[in-house]
């Protein structure tokens, strides 16, 4: 698994990214000068000697400085701003060879990956997997509420809609794990709301798509296998597919490949044993008002074998 990045709109790692950043280089730099020349000048209006004081209170001046100087700066910074957005439209008007389908659930993500002509060639959630140096388009739905997609190191934000797709490209230029966020207060657990970019090397990443297409492996012999037996009676399946188990729920994400993924619940806990253990016994206590029932009553040995089945789903 390629380094974790910091989630910063200063460290730009792929193209729409960077021409937002250098969009803030300008707003920050210009607004800054200004600030400071304005401060001066107040200073000097307040405290300066008598002939600057009258010079900067000639109606002139005040004109110049009051009005023309902020409309021209303002329409600089417009023909500036809509020159690198028809860039970007310019840019961006084919559409990428790597189409990956991202609705906003509550709390979490579904991610869908689309072959050429737009069948889904497999379902996940909440890690989405690029290759590096590629562009790709994220086409954004939502299942219930709005919700916002923020990837700052990568692109914009872009709003996710009930009935309406949204296209967001991103390229991300160095390999690496993209932190990001839901950026639309959506409900109670819109701060747990995270997702990961995971950006490989073109070969390492049609590698991944094609493991992560398998169904998921038997499970070994022992709790492994007293897991899944307890995975189809407490019939989780109502919400949660593992593809090649016969559990093909879909209110929840999909959980074929879930032991593979960097964390559980879109960012909430990071993923493992124990994690998979406490999410499982009480997801009400690590993200209250989540769309799961606690299970309070597994034994340990239950929990422990249920987590252990999970784990080995990767
Ligand atoms: C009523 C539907 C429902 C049932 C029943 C249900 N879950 Fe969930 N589960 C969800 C939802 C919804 C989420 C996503 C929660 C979130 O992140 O906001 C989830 C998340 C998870 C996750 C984290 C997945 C990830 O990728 O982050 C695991 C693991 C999980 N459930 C296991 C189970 C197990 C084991 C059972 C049975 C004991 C079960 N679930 C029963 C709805 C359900
Ligand atoms: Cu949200």
């Amino acid at each position: 698994m390629p380094a974790q990045v910091a989630q910063s709109t200063l460290q730009a790692h792929g193209e729409p990214a960077a021409q937002i950043l250098g969009i803030t280089w300008v707003l920050f730099i210009g607004g800054a000068l200004v600030f400071v020349v304005v401060m001066a000048l107040c200073a000097v209006a307040i405290a300066g000697p008598a002939p600057l004081r009258s010079w900067l209170s000639q109606r002139r001046f005040v004109v110049a400085a009051g009005i023309v100087f902020p409309v021209l700066a303002l329409t600089a910074l417009l023909v500036h701003t809509f020159g690198i957005a028809a860039q970007m439209v310019r840019s961006q008007a084919q559409p990428a060879a790597t189409r990956i389908q991202v609705t906003g659930e509550l709390w979490w993500w579904r991610v869908r990956y689309l072959d050429a002509d737009g069948h889904v060639l497999l379902e996940t959630a909440n890690e989405i997997h690029v290759p590096v140096g590629e562009p790709v388009d994220l086409l954004l739905a939502s299942a219930d509420v709005v919700h916002s997609v923020w990837l700052p190191s990568l692109a914009g934000k872009l709003d996710m809609l009930p009935g309406h797709v949204n296209r967001l490209r991103l390229r991300a230029d160095a390999a690496g794990v993209y932190r990001g966020q839901c950026a639309e207060f959506c409900g109670a657990q819109h701060a747990r709301m995270a997702l990961h970019v995971v950006a490989q090397p073109p070969e390492a990443h049609a590698r991944w798509l094609q493991d992560a297409r398998q169904p998921a492996a038997d499970p070994q012999p022992g709790p492994a296998q007293r897991g899944r037996a307890l995975f189809e009676q407490a019939r989780c399946s109502v919400c949660h597919t593992v593809r090649g188990s016969g559990a093909n729920g879909t209110l929840g994400p999909d959980l074929t490949h879930v032991g593979s993924r960097l964390t559980l619940a879109a960012g909430t806990l990071p993923n493992g044993i124990g994690s998979l253990e406490a999410w499982i016994a009480d997801p009400q206590h690590a993200k209250p008002g989540v769309r799961m029932p606690s299970y309070r009553r597994f034994s340990g040995e239950e929990l422990r074998a249920l987590a252990t089945y999970l784990e080995g789903l990767r």
